[in-house]
Parts: C-alpha cells; structure tokens; sequence
C-alpha cells in the first residue's frame, strides 16, 4: 500500500531553502519537543537561565544558560565561550544525547555532514523580549554551520544581508522549527523581533530557543 506515504508527506512539511546555505525545516523537531523540554529543564536545574550583562552595561532582555564544553558568555569585559559556568564557577552540564542527536541529524539534512557541536546556547524570551540584529563571530571556524530549535511561542525571526544596514526579511519561526546555515550564510545579521503575548501548551508564556554551535 501507499496510501501512507500521502499522509506522511501532509505531516513533514518541505524544507524551506532561505537563501544559499540557509534551511529551514519546518517541525523537524515536533516528535522531539517534549523529551527536549524535559531536558532543557535539567539543565536549568544546574546552569539556571540569567539576564548576563552586555559590555555596554545593560542586561539582556534574553534569559540565558548553556550546555556542552563550552557556554557563550557576556559580561563588561566583552562577549566569548567558557568552559565554566561564570555563576557557580562550574562546568557546564553535558549536551544531553538527544539535543546532540538533534543538532547532528538536522545540520545534515541542511546539507552540512558530521556536524558535532561542543556549545549548546539556551535563549528564553518572555513576551517583549528581543534580540537586536548582530553577527555570530564569537566562535573559532567559521566553516562550521550554526543549527537552531524553536520551542514555544511563535517568533518573527529577522534575516538579515552581510551588513548591519542591509534589509532584513521576517521569517516566522514556530515550535518544532529547526534552521541551520552555513557556508555563504554563516556571518549573516540575524535578530528576533519583540516576542508577543500568548500562551503555548508547551511552554506557557515564553518560547525557548537552542542554538548549537562548534565554538572551540
Ligand atoms: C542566521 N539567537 O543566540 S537563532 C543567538 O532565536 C541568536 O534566540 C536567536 O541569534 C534566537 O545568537 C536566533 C537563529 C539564528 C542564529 C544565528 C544565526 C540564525 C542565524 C547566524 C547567522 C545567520
Ligand atoms: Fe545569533
């Protein structure tokens, strides 16, 4: 029978190609979103989310924490990785298998094989909070590709050209959404736009966001 692969089909909507080496894969974490809930929550446990400061001095409307060998950091003294957690002056927790598996599985059907993260950055935005167009040019090999997981409330994801000035497309992002890019579009301004109010079965009042990234 092939009645089956239709409905198959209805249910894995088709990646989205967003520009050269950016994809979007629309729920290619869906199936996954409670086990990853659940792990996100452990490691908050032992890293919780904080506002960290900017080296402008001001806190980020982003609650953050990591996991992995290396978590991205901000403080006065400027953005970069650590090995330690800065507000218990411990490691980081492991990269929970499944958030490893995730991160390796979608970077390759973006066309980006054996990608193997060592940084996992945890973003939690409450409704208001933004992240301002920037580059993500903290890590050491910009060869790797960067993989994202949004969970919970909708977000307008703001794409960005090579300069900060260059016009920026609004991308809507959902729970269970995966993108990955690389290659030509590693350096891209990227931001998310002020999250809205609501509610989302998974989550409540805010949406979470896993960003891997071979940063070491
Ligand atoms: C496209 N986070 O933590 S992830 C970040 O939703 C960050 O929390 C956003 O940007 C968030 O640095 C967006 C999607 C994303 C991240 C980095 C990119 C898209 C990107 C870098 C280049 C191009
Ligand atoms: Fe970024």
């Amino acid at each position: 029978m092939t009645t089956a692969c239709l409905f198959d089909d209805l249910a894995a909507p088709a990646d989205i190609p967003i520009d050269p080496g950016a994809v979007l894969l629309p729920g290619f974490a869906l199936a996954d979103a409670p086990a990853l809930l659940a792990a996100i929550d452990a490691v908050a446990a032992a890293a919780p989310f904080r506002h960290m400061v900017t080296p402008g001095g001001f806190p980020m409307s982003v609650g953050t924490t990591s996991c992995g060998l290396l978590g991205w950091i901000t403080d006065r003294r400027g953005y970069r990785y650590s090995g330690a957690d800065p507000d218990t002056n411990r490691p980081w927790p492991a990269m929970p298998p499944l958030l490893q598996r995730l991160a390796f599985d979608a970077a390759a059907r973006a066309g980006f094989a054996g990608f193997t993260p060592d940084a996992c950055l945890i973003n939690r935005y409450a409704p208001g909070a933004k992240m301002a167009l920037h580059q993500d040019k903290d890590e050491r090999d910009f060869t790797q590709p960067i993989v994202s997981v949004s969970l919970g409330l909708p977000a307008t994801f703001l794409w960005g050209g090579d300069a900060r000035g260059d016009k920026a497309r609004r991308i809507p992002l959902q729970h269970g959404d995966v993108f990955a890019w690389g290659g030509p579009a590693r350096l891209r301004f990227h931001g998310i736009a002020p999250l809205k109010d609501g509610e989302h079965p998974a989550t409540g009042a805010c949406r979470i966001n896993l960003t891997f990234r071979k940063a070491g």
